[in-house]
């Protein structure tokens, strides 16, 4: 398959360390708007560099890092014009079946497969896989946000994070209009939720979406942001941008990247 491409973005003249804002899109093939938005953040970050002040402090001492094709060759089946969701494993569901593959928002080895929230069936669109962190695009992300963040989490399901954890993360999919934090396995609020609901809540003035605790939406394990902020401390979010998963244009100009910009350069603002 094709290998995972990260974009990180920083005024290397200015020396580290500086908090990180980690950024993936395109975990799901056929959710578009989220790696446009992500592309138009970094081209916005750049061609400002130097121009406006907000953006030159955020370059000059933050990093951001972006994944923006999380899934590269589930991408390359959506673009025949296949409704592609999961990788395109193999061996689970067939070798040529288009439905064949892992979910890898329900692959990661946080509490994976604990809590009804994913498919043990290898033709579903959930399906977990046969293990925690089986697939290779989530153990390379897994690998890349252990080395970018520091632990600033215990182990115990109940630690929470200190009020001096630094870093977001972000997992940007579509559609729905949501901000989402953990728990996304289960209904009892994640330990930092008054913290993790404050800066959600930010977002969502910005995007104008609906936050609220993941699990609210439907019950999930193995999923991106309860990876990061379970096994990290990490403040983790996901997005569901706009309205289906192939956006018009229109609505993408005027409203999901105007808005969501605004909620990204916070997000880089307050990391
Ligand atoms: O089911 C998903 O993976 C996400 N919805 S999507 O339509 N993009 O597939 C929602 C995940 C919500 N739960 C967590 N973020 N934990
Ligand atoms: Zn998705």
């Amino acid at each position: 398959g094709y290998d995972l491409m990260v974009l990180r973005l920083t005024n290397e003249a200015i020396p580290g360390p500086k908090p990180v804002l980690f950024i993936m899109t395109a975990t799901h093939a056929r959710e578009y708007t989220p790696p446009e938005l992500a592309a138009r953040f970094a081209e916005h970050l750049v061609a400002n560099y130097g121009v406006d002040a907000d953006v030159t402090w955020i370059l000059d001492y933050h990093e951001i890092h972006l994944l923006f094709m999380t899934n590269p060759d589930g991408r390359k089946k959506a673009e025949t014009g296949l409704s592609w969701r999961k990788n395109t494993n193999q061996n689970y569901c067939g070798t040529t079946s288009n439905s064949r593959g892992a979910d890898l928002n329900r692959n990661f080895q946080f509490e994976w497969g604990c809590c009804n929230g994913s498919s043990t069936y290898p033709c579903d669109g959930t399906y977990r896989g046969p293990y925690a962190a089986s697939e290779p695009e989530t153990q390379a992300v897994q690998d890349y946000v252990f080395s970018i963040f520091p632990d600033q989490r215990e182990d115990p399901i109940t630690a929470t994070a200190p009020i001096t954890a630094t870093g977001i993360f972000l997992d940007i999919h579509s559609y729905s209009r949501l901000v989402l934090w953990s728990w996304g396995f289960t209904s009892t609020p994640a330990p930092n939720h008054t913290q993790l609901q404050t800066l959600g809540r930010r977002f969502a003035y910005f995007n104008s979406y609906a936050p609220g605790p993941a699990y609210g939406l439907y019950a999930t394990d193995g999923t991106t942001d309860d990876f990061a902020y379970g096994e990290l401390g990490v403040a983790a979010y996901t997005f569901e941008l706009g309205n289906a998963f192939f956006e018009p244009c229109a609505n993408f100009e005027a409203t999901i990247y105007p808005d969501n910009l605004e909620a990204l350069l916070y997000a880089a603002k307050v990391v």
